[in-house]
């Protein structure tokens, strides 16, 4: 499927669904949204055709954040009192300027846009998700990245007082990805700071995370702190983990199989926690980022 830029929800039902969506979930989300703040998007971009949002309750109450918890209903609780202020994020590396940036910074760099995308996760599952922020590639030109840098390396933020430790959550911390240079500056590539119309919930990587939304949703990396340009492929959490199933590309791909299970399908989470079985797409629809992989064998670089 491509993007569109038409309404296929017509602007009022849009409006009152978002509405009723809010309504809803303050109502059961309770003290939840206490720490939430409105956050106004410049404009809408990258709205899907054919695709309903994924209710407001699934995106902020069905999670994976080891550091909060392995069980998807474990984040909304165990983050619930996660300090993400004060907050800066540091750019360093092959870079001419690197510098310190506190979040009121990085919230100014560019306008900010929502982007309705499509989450696919390894695990199988999918959602629909109101993001608001802005293309990664803003930020990174703020540190003029140098001819050396070839890849993108970003850290979570980790703090064994608040977080749980490695050995409970079954994998390194502070969780570490990565992009090559060119996926990081493609404009699809989000630095998220919000959904739904509000700053991102703690279980949902507040205050800052990455969205790549043609790549497994373990790429999009919660509650950044450090990014690094260098000139070699970094090393990625789950690829350390388990090397023959989460590669670094890790571009959604219906005939490479996740070595416990398929991955031609999907369930799309919707209402009622009841799911709806779909196909999974290649680069989960995005077909626009092909060209970035020309001449490379997906099913070796994975
Ligand atoms: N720091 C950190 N980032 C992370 C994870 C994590 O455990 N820790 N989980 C990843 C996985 S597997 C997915 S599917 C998405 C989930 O994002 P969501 O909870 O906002 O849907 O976050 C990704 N980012
Ligand atoms: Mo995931």
């Amino acid at each position: 499927m491509k993007l569109r830029w038409s309404h296929v929800t017509p602007k009022r039902d849009y409006l009152n669904r978002r509405r009723f969506l809010a309504a809803a979930a303050t109502v059961l989300a309770g003290s939840r949204r206490a720490a939430a703040a409105k956050l106004n998007a410049a404009k809408t971009s990258y709205r899907l055709a054919n695709e309903k949002l994924t209710p407001y309750s699934i995106v902020t109450g069905y999670n994976n954040f080891y550091e909060f918890g392995t069980d998807k209903e474990q984040p909304v609780r165990l983050a619930r009192d996660f300090r993400t202020s004060p907050w800066t994020v540091r750019l360093e590396g092959d870079v001419a300027k690197p510098k310190t940036l506190d979040l009121d910074t990085v919230l100014k760099l560019a306008p900010l846009e929502e982007r309705i995308y499509r989450h696919r996760c390894v695990e199988g599952w999918s959602i629909v998700v109101p993001w608001i922020g802005f293309p990664l590639s803003a930020l990174l030109k703020q540190a003029e990245p140098t001819g050396k840098a070839k890849y993108v390396a970003l850290e979570s933020f980790y703090d064994p007082k608040q977080m749980w430790p490695p050995a409970w959550a079954g994998i390194p911390f502070p969780y570490v990805e990565g992009l090559r240079l060119d996926e990081a500056m493609h404009p699809l590539t989000l630095l998220a700071v919000g959904l739904y119309g509000e700053t991102l919930p703690n279980q949902n990587g507040a205050p800052l995370r990455l969205v790549v939304p043609w790549k497994y949703g373990f790429k999009g990396i919660k509650s950044i702190v450090r990014i690094q340009l260098v000139e070699k492929e970094p090393a990625t959490t789950w690829s350390r983990k388990w090397p023959e199933a989460y590669g670094f590309y890790s571009n959604v791909n219906p005939r490479r199989d996740h070595p416990g299970h398929s991955q031609r399908t999907e369930l799309r989470l919707g209402e009622g926690w009841l799911g709806t079985r779909i196909e999974t797409q290649p680069f989960n629809g995005y077909g626009e980022v092909a060209s970035l992989y020309s001449g490379m064998d997906l099913q070796r670089y994975y």
